[in-house]
C-alpha cells in the first residue's frame, strides 16, 4: 500500500482567497484526498497559512496594524473560507504559529551552506533614502526591462518573468513613491545550478519524460508542469534566498542581524513543521516527521498549486531538500507530483480582489452551497488551458446537470418508492429485465473505467464527465422501462426497475462522495442508510459491496437541489459589474470578507497626522454604551461578540471587537465604554458588526476606554 502526503498551495495571510484559488489548489487536493481514502490509502492532507514575507507587511502596514494582528486575523478567515467549501485539511498550521516552523527553515538554511549550495555575495540593491530601507520584493515597483508590462522588485505582474530588480525600468518606493538609489548589501544566494543540473537531472528526466506508459498517474508530471519546468532547467541562475526585512525567520548566522529567508524559502518547508505540528497535537513525537518525509518506496509527497507557484514546488524546493544531504539520517523525499493548475478567470477576466472583480465568497454561501459551486468549478477546472466561471454556466450547472439529473433521478424514484411501495425499497423475484442488467454494469464501468483512472491521473473534469453519465444512466432506465405503467398489472417488474435505480443512487453517492461530500451524505440519508452503514472504500466493479437496500425502509425524501433562477443570476451579474465600477469610479467599496481600509499610516510617527476641522471631527458618532452581552466567537481567538446599548434598555448594536486575548468576556457585562456609533457596518466571521468599541494600544494589547465617572448611556463623546 502507498501513503500519500497531499499539500495545498500555503495561502498568504495577506487577503480572502478567490474562487480562482479554490479552483487551483484547493478544491482538486479536497477530491483527490478523498477519493485515495476510499482506494484505501493513507493520506495526510496539510495545509497552513504563509505568514511572511512582503506581502504581509505591505498589507498589514497599509491598514495600520501590526504584523501579528493581521496574520492572526486572515488565518482564521481563511481557515474558514475552506470549511465552507468542505476542503477539509487533516491540520492547517501557519508558518509564523508553528513552533517547529523558524528552526527547521533555519536548519534547511544552515545544511545548504555547509554542502556549499549556498554563496554568499555583496550586492547591489535598491534602497530607499526617505524610508530608509532597502526594497525587497513588492516595496519596489517600475517597468518590466523584458514586456514593457508592470512589475513588483522580484517577478513581472504582466509575463510572469523572475526578474533581477536591478534591471527594472523606472523603479520607484512602492511606501513613498521616491525613486530609490542604488546600496551595497550583503545576501545569501542558493545555487540551483549546481543542484539542479549536477545533482538531481536524472530524477528530473524521469519526471518530464512521457512515453505511452508514462502518465501522471505514474509519477510523470502532467503536460503543463512539463514544458513549465523544461524552460526554467534551460535558464538557472543562483537565486537569492535572505532579505533585508523586519519580518521573517532570521537568518541563522552572526553578524546577519536585519535580514531574514526568504518567505519563498521558508514556506515550503512549512510544508514539513505543519507535519511536525500534526504530528505533535495528535500527541505523537514531532520528530518523527522525518517518517513521512525521508525518502521511502512506500511515501509519495504530492503539492496541489497554481500555475503561478510551479518554479517553487518542481525545482527551487526540491533542489533544496536535495541539499540537505543526509543531514536529516537519510535523503529527502522529492515530489512524486505537483499537479498544477492553470488560471481561472472570472467572465472574461482575471480576478482582482483590488479592482472589486471577484465574488465575494460570504456572500455566496448566504445564498448558495458548497456543492453547487463545486461542482461548477470541478467542471470548469483549468487542468490544461486557463477557463473561465460564468454566473450563467453555474446557473447551468445547478439546473441542468445537478438538479436536473442528479436530484430529479433521487425524487422521482424515490418518491414512486413512497407511493406505490409504502417507502420500501422493494424485494424483488425472478431474473431482472436485461435493461437493468445493462445499465448496472455501464455504471460500474463507469466508475472503474472512468472515473477511477481519470481521478488517478488528475484529470478531474473527465472524472466529474463519468460521474454525471450515472446519474444519466439511471433516468434513462427509468424512462425507459416505464415503471409507472407497469404499477398495476406488473408490479414484480416495476419493482426490478425500482431496485436497480436504487443501487445508481448508491453509486452516485459512493462515487460521488469525493466530488460533493454534502450531497452524498444527503442523499444516503435518503436512502435510508445510517452512517456507520455507508460504505467507506470505492465500490467494486460489479458492485456487490453497497448496501443491500432490498425491503429497507427510505428516508425523507426531499429535494437535493434548488434550480437557481434567472433573475438571481441577473443580479449576480449587476452586482459583479457594480463593484468593479464602484472601485474604478474612486469609490472605496469596502470588501467584504477583508477589512474596511485605512488610510496608509506615515512610517515615521513623528510626522504627525494631516490636520482636520473639528467639523471633520463631529462626523464622528461617538457614545457612552453599556456592554449588554459579551461572548466569545467560536474558532476567532481574537474577537469577543459584544451586544451593547446605546440607550437605557434600548436597541441592542451588535459590536465584534478584537479584545479576546485581553478580556474575559464574563467581566465585561454592565461595562460603559465609548462606541464610534456609525461606523460603516462589516462583516466578520460571518457576523454583522456595527460600530466599534474604542481602546487604547497597551503593552498588553487592547486597553478599553471608559469614562471614568457614571454617565448616561447614549452620552455623546466630543
Ligand atoms: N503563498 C502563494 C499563494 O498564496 C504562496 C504559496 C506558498 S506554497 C509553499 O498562492
Ligand atoms: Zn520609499
Amino acid at each position: 500500500m502507498v501513503r500519500y502526503l497531499v499539500t495545498s498551495a500555503l495561502p498568504y495571510a495577506s487577503g480572502p482567497r478567490h474562487l480562482g484559488h479554490i479552483a487551483g489548489a484547493y478544491m482538486p487536493a479536497d477530491v483527490w484526498v478523498r477519493y485515495r481514502r476510499l482506494r484505501g490509502d493513507e493520506v495526510l492532507f496539510l495545509c497552513g497559512t504563509d505568514e511572511y514575507g512582503v506581502a504581509i507587511t505591505i498589507g498589514a502596514e497599509k491598514e495600520g496594524v501590526g504584523y501579528r494582528e493581521f496574520v492572526d486575523r486572515w488565518h482564521e478567515e481563511i481557515r474558514e473560507t475552506f470549511k465552507r467549501f468542505r476542503i477539509e485539511f487533516d491540520h492547517f498550521s501557519g508558518t509564523s504559529r508553528c513552533r517547529h516552523h523558524a528552526p527547521l527553515a533555519q536548519a534547511f538554511f544552515t545544511n545548504l551552506l555547509r554542502g556549499a549550495y549556498v554563496l554568499e555575495r555583496e550586492e547591489k540593491q535598491w534602497f530607499c533614502p526617505k524610508d530608509s530601507m532597502f526594497l525587497a520584493d513588492r516595496y519596489l515597483e517600475g517597468t518590466c526591462p523584458k514586456c514593457g508590462g508592470s512589475a513588483r522588485g522580484d517577478e513581472c505582474r504582466k509575463c510572469g518573468q523572475w526578474l533581477d530588480a536591478l534591471e527594472l525600468l523606472n523603479p520607484h518606493c512602492t511606501i513613498c513613491g521616491t525613486p530609490p538609489e542604488v546600496r551595497a548589501t550583503r545576501h545569501w544566494h542558493l545555487d540551483l545550478p549546481k543542484l539542479c543540473r549536477e545533482r538531481i537531472g536524472p530524477w528530473f528526466e524521469s519526471k518530464l519524460r512521457r512515453s505511452r506508459e508514462d502518465s501522471p498517474a505514474a509519477g510523470t508530471w502532467k503536460e503543463n508542469v512539463a514544458s513549465f519546468v523544461a524552460n526554467m532547467l534551460a535558464d538557472l541562475k543562483p537565486r537569492p534566498i535572505t532579505r533585508d526585512l523586519r519580518w521573517g525567520v532570521p537568518v541563522p548566522l552572526p553578524g546577519a542581524e536585519g535580514k531574514v529567508l526568504y518567505v519563498w524559502f521558508d514556506a515550503p518547508i512549512g510544508y514539513i513543521s505543519a507535519t511536525a505540528e500534526w504530528l505533535e497535537r495528535s500527541g505523537r513525537d514531532p520528530g518523527t516527521w522525518k517518517e513521512w518525509w525521508l525518502a521511502r518506496e512506500d511515501t509519495r509527497i504530492v503539492h496541489f498549486i497554481g500555475k503561478d507557484n510551479i518554479g517553487f514546488h518542481t525545482v527551487v524546493f526540491p533542489a533544496m531538500l536535495h541539499g540537505q544531504g543526509t543531514a536529516f539520517g537519510g535523503t529527502l523525499a522529492l515530489p512524486w507530483n505537483v499537479p498544477a493548475m492553470e488560471f481561472l478567470n472570472l467572465e472574461g477576466e482575471k480576478f482582482s480582489t483590488s479592482g472589486g472583480w471577484y465574488v465575494p465568497l460570504e456572500e455566496f454561501f448566504e445564498r448558495y452551497t458548497a456543492d453547487s459551486i463545486r461542482w461548477t468549478l470541478l467542471q470548469n477546472l483549468p487542468e490544461t488551458a486557463d477557463t473561465e466561471f460564468t454566473w450563467a454556466d453555474f446557473q447551468r450547472r445547478v439546473n441542468g446537470e445537478l438538479a436536473d439529473v442528479v436530484g430529479n433521478l433521487a425524487s422521482r424514484v424515490l418518491r414512486f418508492i413512497e407511493t406505490h411501495f409504502d417507502g420500501r425499497v422493494p424485494r424483488t423475484q425472478g431474473d431482472p429485465d436485461p435493461a437493468e442488467g445493462e445499465a448496472l454494469a455501464a455504471c460500474g464501468r463507469l466508475v472503474h473505467r472512468g472515473i477511477a483512472p481519470a481521478l488517478d491521473a488528475f484529470r478531474f473534469r473527465e472524472a466529474a464527465g463519468h460521474w454525471l453519465a450515472i446519474g444519466r444512466q439511471g433516468n434513462q432506465l427509468f424512462d425507459h422501462q416505464r415503471p409507472w405503467a407497469h404499477i398495476r398489472d406488473r408490479k414484480g417488474r416495476a419493482a426490478h426497475t425500482l431496485a436497480a435505480c436504487v443501487r445508481i443512487l448508491e453509486v452516485i453517492a459512493a462515487a460521488g462522495s469525493p466530488f460533493l461530500p454534502d450531497l452524498s451524505e444527503r442523499l444516503w440519508k435518503m436512502l435510508g442508510v445510517d452512517e456507520e452503514k455507508r460504505p467507506r472504500a470505492w465500490p467494486g466493479e460489479d458492485l456487490s459491496d453497497l448496501p443491500d437496500l432490498h425491503g429497507k425502509r427510505i428516508g425523507h425524501v426531499e429535494n437535493l437541489f434548488r434550480k437557481i433562477e434567472d433573475a438571481e443570476i441577473a443580479a449576480e451579474n449587476e452586482r459583479l459589474r457594480e463593484r468593479a465600477r464602484a472601485v474604478a469610479s474612486g469609490g472605496k467599496v469596502p470588501v467584504p470578507n477583508e477589512p474596511t481600509p485605512m488610510p496608509p499610516v506615515p512610517p515615521a510617527p513623528a510626522a504627525g497626522s494631516p490636520e482636520i476641522t473639528y467639523e471633520d471631527f463631529l462626523r464622528l458618532d461617538l457614545r457612552v454604551g453599556r456592554i449588554a452581552l459579551a461572548e466569545r466567537v467560536p474558532k476567532a481567538d481574537r474577537l469577543l461578540r459584544l451586544e451593547v446599548e446605546l440607550e437605557a434598555g434600548g436597541e441592542r448594536r451588535q459590536v465584534l471587537a478584537g479584545i479576546a486575548k485581553v478580556y474575559d468576556p464574563a467581566t465585561l457585562v454592565g461595562r460603559r465604554v465609548v462606541v464610534l456609533a456609525n461606523l460603516a457596518p462589516k462583516k466578520m466571521m460571518g457576523l454583522e458588526s456595527r460600530g466599534m468599541v474604542l481602546a487604547a494600544e497597551g503593552p498588553e494589547g487592547p486597553c478599553l476606554l471608559q469614562p471614568d465617572r457614571e454617565v448616561a448611556v447614549g452620552a455623546k463623546v466630543k
